[in-house]
């Protein structure tokens, strides 16, 4: 069930707590403009909205002023919220925040819950669910290219495609409800072949919608990569280039790592986890065997793998080991020869030359490194990593939503191919109208136009306090 209650004024801090220059405490409903009277008695005369005041702040506990700063007017329909609502910009300490916010509520106000000011704002209608995501997204971004693109959602560029669909499903519906209400007067108003490649249509849109939130996810998530061979590879070593400090341990022993160290990495505001195994080999105890079970499964888990080879040693017998444990045809994987300083050029080249051949791999899939060239690893494997999102990542469409609405997108691609079954076995015309029904509604859902408590105590769950 829905927790927030609508209608009272809800007041929270919106900056992280701790000192700071300034701190942000907000409030909003209906009247708070009222509260200005008593907590910044020197502002007379009428406040206009989007404006920004300079006072000193009234403490009616203290009797007396206890800071100054800014106050900014946000009139009704003209804020977050569509309330009325006071941005207060404070000094940054604790005890300010504190008064200001025991003032506020004295004045009638109560602390709001985490994601509170955003559901008034889809609850009044400024934002729809999808744009809620993009301030969500917005907040999380841990990579220009998921700010961007949260800031995309917020825009109401990706709730277009929900509002489309939304239309075009209620078109096929008007078109079937015409149809049976006329069925009676012998007059068929639309052709089920016409019905039928509506429906595709609407099909192929909601099959892209599906692509671009997985794209989404990977964008929040990154990719999985680890970094998979036998023992004393130089998987650790690796890592720890990657991650430009020690994060593993590197010794000549083979067996070192035992447990799954996770580093990630940024390139060109893509997420990448960098996993580093346990070396693949026959495990002598119970410890190397489970660590060998989690690389199993980091690999099975895996976006792309990196195959760690000791460019040192023939490549077909650790090749044959891996592939004794792992079903390698399964994954996308990319090759990485260590140990380049113990090899001659000539030596790599026809290495090299030899194992795309064997193995058909890409070109670009495929490469030497050495541990005395950091910088040169990193930048073709970076390149390598490039290589793979663009095929993988659409930056441009990535939709960020809630797995409650990815799951409402599924439930109307069901319906859709339902509706498709029915008109294509003759069903009755009321029968399809009622499963296109449950597509309308899903995907009503998903923007929000139709409100299911469970999907939004979920999403807003996920927002913090003051937002
Ligand atoms: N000469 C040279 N030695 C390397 C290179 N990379 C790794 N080594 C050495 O190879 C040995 C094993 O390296 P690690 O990074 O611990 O190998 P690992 O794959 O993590 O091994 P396990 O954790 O046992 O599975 C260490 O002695 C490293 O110093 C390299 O590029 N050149
Ligand atoms: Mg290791």
């Amino acid at each position: 069930m829905i927790k927030f209650k609508e209608g009272d004024i809800i007041c929270a801090l919106s900056t992280p707590p701790g000192q700071s220059a300034l701190a942000v405490v907000r409030a909003t409903g209906h009247g708070v403009g009222l509260f200005l009277k008593s907590l910044a008695p020197q502002l007379t005369g009428p406040i206009e909205s989007h404006r920004v005041y300079f006072t000193k702040f009234f403490s009616k506990l203290n009797n007396c002023y206890f800071d100054e700063g800014i106050v900014t007017y946000f009139a009704p329909q003209k804020s977050y919220t569509n309330e009325e609502t006071l941005e207060f910009s404070v000094h940054g300490s604790m005890s300010i925040v504190d008064l200001l916010i025991k003032e506020l509520i004295l004045l009638g106000a109560r602390m709001a819950e985490p994601g509170e000011f955003s559901f008034r704002s889809v609850m009044s209608g400024r934002l729809d669910l999808v744009q809620a995501q993009g301030v969500l997204g917005l907040i999380h971004s841990e990579s220009a290219e998921q700010a961007i693109q949260s800031y995309r959602h917020l825009k109401g560029e990706f709730s277009n495609q929900f509002i489309k669909l939304e239309q075009s499903i209620i078109r096929v519906l008007g078109q079937i409800e015409a149809g049976i209400d006329f069925s009676t007067e012998g007059i068929e108003l639309s052709s089920n072949d016409f019905l039928l490649a509506q429906l595709k249509s609407i099909l192929d849109s909601i099959e892209q919608v599906e692509q671009y939130f997985n794209s989404g996810e990977l964008l929040k998530q990154g990719f999985f990569v680890p970094l998979i061979g036998l023992p004393n590879a130089g998987k650790s070593t690796l890592l720890n280039i990657l991650a430009n400090q020690d994060r593993a341990i590197v010794t000549s022993i083979a067996g070192t790592t035992r447990d799954i160290i996770e580093q990630t990495v940024f390139v060109d505001g893509i997420k990448f986890n960098f996993l580093d195994t346990a070396g693949i080999h026959e495990a002598h105890d119970q410890i190397e065997r489970l660590g060998i079970n989690k690389s199993i499964k980091a690999f099975e888990d895996s976006d792309l793998v990196f195959l760690i080879l000791d460019g040192t040693l023939p490549f077909d017998q650790q090749i044959l080991t891996l592939q004794s444990v792992l079903d390698l045809k399964q994954k996308k994987w990319a090759v990485i020869f260590t140990k380049s300083d113990l090899v001659k050029d000539y030596d790599q080249q026809i290495l090299l030359e030899q194992f795309i051949n064997r193995y058909k791999l890409d070109l670009r899939l495929c490469f030497w490194i050495s541990h005395l060239e950091p910088a040169k690893a990193k930048s073709v494997i970076f390149s390598t990593l490039k290589h793979f999102y663009s095929e993988k990542l659409d930056k441009d469409h990535s939709l960020l939503l809630h797995s409650r609405q990815f799951e409402q997108i599924l439930m109307a691609r069901k319906s859709i191919n339902q509706a498709i079954f029915e008109l294509e076995t003759g069903m009755g015309h009321e029968l399809v109208s009622m499963t296109l029904r449950q597509a309308y509604l899903a995907i009503q859902k998903v923007i929000g136009h139709h409100f299911d408590d469970d999907i939004l105590d979920q999403i807003f769950s996920d927002f913090c306090i003051g937002k």
